[in-house]
């Protein structure tokens, strides 16, 4: 075998392991929701569930309350900043204009899970019900990434 043919096939099966990861995507209504994740977490901790929200439709909607029974409290957060320091407030919710995609993600928009009712270990899967104005109810699984992921690896 060359060189280079095993080059491609060692690529070739990287793509593959990482694939299950990858195709992870949800829709609820004309929301589709692209790869929902949090970061490994120890349980009575909090957690941040990150993931791309896509309007397809026509009308305007809000993610308003999401909920988990991984989680004591769920709360919808933006990340502002106050002088030198990044800070978490509290949203009501988080609008996704017809045609956008808005992007919770580290640094921003994100569904903090406080009170964690177990641990969350690194390549599991947690489920997380989100409830949107007009698209209604969907649950979907988080997939746990390692504690100081940013995201980068699964994007898609
Ligand atoms: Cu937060």
């Amino acid at each position: 075998m060359t060189t280079t043919r095993r080059t491609l096939l060692i690529a070739a099966a990287a793509i593959a392991t990482a694939m299950p990861a990858i195709a992870h995507d949800y829709t609820a209504g004309d929301v589709a929701i692209g790869h929902p994740w949090t970061r490994a977490a120890g349980a009575n901790g909090t957690g941040a569930g990150f993931m791309r929200l896509r309007n397809t439709g026509g009308q305007p909607d809000r993610l308003i309350s999401a909920s988990t029974p991984a989680a004591r409290t769920v709360e919808l957060h933006t990340m502002i900043r106050d002088g030198d320091v990044m800070r978490m407030r509290p949203v009501q919710n988080i609008e996704v204009a017809p045609g956008e995609t808005v992007e919770l993600r580290p640094g921003g928009f994100h569904i903090m899970m406080i009170g964690l009712t177990a641990p969350m270990n690194q390549g599991g899967r947690v489920p997380l019900t989100l409830r949107f104005e007009r698209a209604g109810e969907v649950t979907v699984e988080l997939a746990v990434e390692a504690a100081g992921a940013r995201g980068g690896g699964h994007q898609h």
